[in-house]
């Protein structure tokens, strides 16, 4: 891609109108209005001619599929803040820049995040169903009870930007604030949110009426929550991930759920995409959504501008801005 010159374009999914726009008037496009998913071999194609790549958390770019790439692909400019859908390692060493969309989907995923620490105790799902079938028979001093979340204690599992923002809002709301990451936040930070922070997880996890998963999926996080970690839960435990489904031992989670050892859970991702385990879906304890953390037009047109101004910067011959570098791996 001679610097200056329109980069050819391959993006895997239907983006919104106005970027779809503004990527016809920038680039050399291949867009994907009708929003088929794209097989491997359809992806290896793409590698194969494309200067660029715009793929989804649905795409799997993986080594094999990297390893046909053509000599033109230099930039794989993914459409969203997770990563773990590209094998980045084996794209670096291949000289290809990868770049996501971070900080534009903060606020929506922590708002989502606070809406199923809302929705699990006070079974708001479970309410609406129970309207819809016809079950309400008038106000009962005993009828969908549920827990009080205020001065509980919530634990944060991935104290980044999405994290701190749900600390944000939980404190408004009267919950505690703990949390566990690879490192502690800026003092400042702590002290604003008065905030604990916990080195060992294990320790944390047995303390706390709300867990909520906010780190990414790395190799490192897969299975954070396994089954040994998720037994030191209290059982009057909840339990939200609106990060990735990999991060919890989803059977483990499904098998304590049904034997009632934690209380309940608010997810919105799950292991095996779109996959969802029958188990789950059947049991009144689980709140499920499908993935729509980030789901607002305005942030999908923010993550849109993010993509197009990495991929024109990157074209200029300068560097993106948000190149996925070794260290966030
Ligand atoms: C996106 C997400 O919608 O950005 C992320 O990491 O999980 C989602 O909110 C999705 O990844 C788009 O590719």
């Amino acid at each position: 891609m001679p610097s200056g010159s329109k980069p050819y374009v391959i993006v895997t999914r239907k983006l919104p109108d106005p970027i779809e726009t503004r990527m016809r008037e920038l680039f050399e496009t291949d867009l994907n209005v009708d929003d088929r998913e794209m097989s491997q071999d359809e992806l290896i194609a793409a590698v194969k001619k494309a200067d660029v790549l715009v793929p989804t958390v649905t795409d799997r770019i993986s080594s094999k599929v990297l390893s046909q790439a053509g000599e033109n692909l230099r930039l794989i400019a993914n459409f969203g803040t997770g990563v773990d859908n590209i094998d980045v390692e084996t794209a670096m060493q291949r000289g290809i820049t990868v770049t996501n969309t971070p900080g534009v989907l903060t606020e929506d995923t922590a708002d989502m995040t606070m809406a199923l620490i809302l929705a699990v105790p006070r079974r708001l799902a479970e309410g609406t169903r129970e309207m819809r079938a016809g079950h309400f028979q008038g106000w009962s001093p005993t009828w969908m009870l549920g827990h009080r979340i205020y001065g509980k204690r919530l634990g944060i599992i991935g104290m980044g930007r999405i994290g701190q923002a749900i600390a944000r809002r939980a404190k408004a709301f009267g919950l505690q604030i703990h949390y566990h990451n690879r490192q502690k936040v800026h003092p400042q930070t702590e002290a604003e949110l008065e905030a604990t922070y916990w080195e060992s997880l294990d320790q944390m996890l047995a303390r706390m009426d709300i867990v909520s998963v906010n780190c990414p999926h790395t190799p490192g996080t897969f299975h954070l929550l396994s089954a040994r970690r998720l037994k030191l839960l209290q059982p009057h435990a909840y339990i939200v991930n609106t990060a990735r489904g990999e991060v919890i031992d989803e059977n483990a989670l499904t098998r304590m759920l049904e034997a009632g050892e934690i209380a309940g859970a608010g997810l919105d991702v799950f292991e095996h995409e779109p996959a969802v385990n029958p188990k789950l879906l059947a049991n009144e304890r689980v709140t499920l959504l499908p993935h729509m953390g980030s789901a607002t037009i305005e942030g999908r047109i923010d993550m849109g501008e993010k993509v197009i101004i990495n991929i024109k910067t990157f074209a200029d011959g300068h560097k993106p801005p948000d190149r996925v570098l070794p260290a966030m791996l």
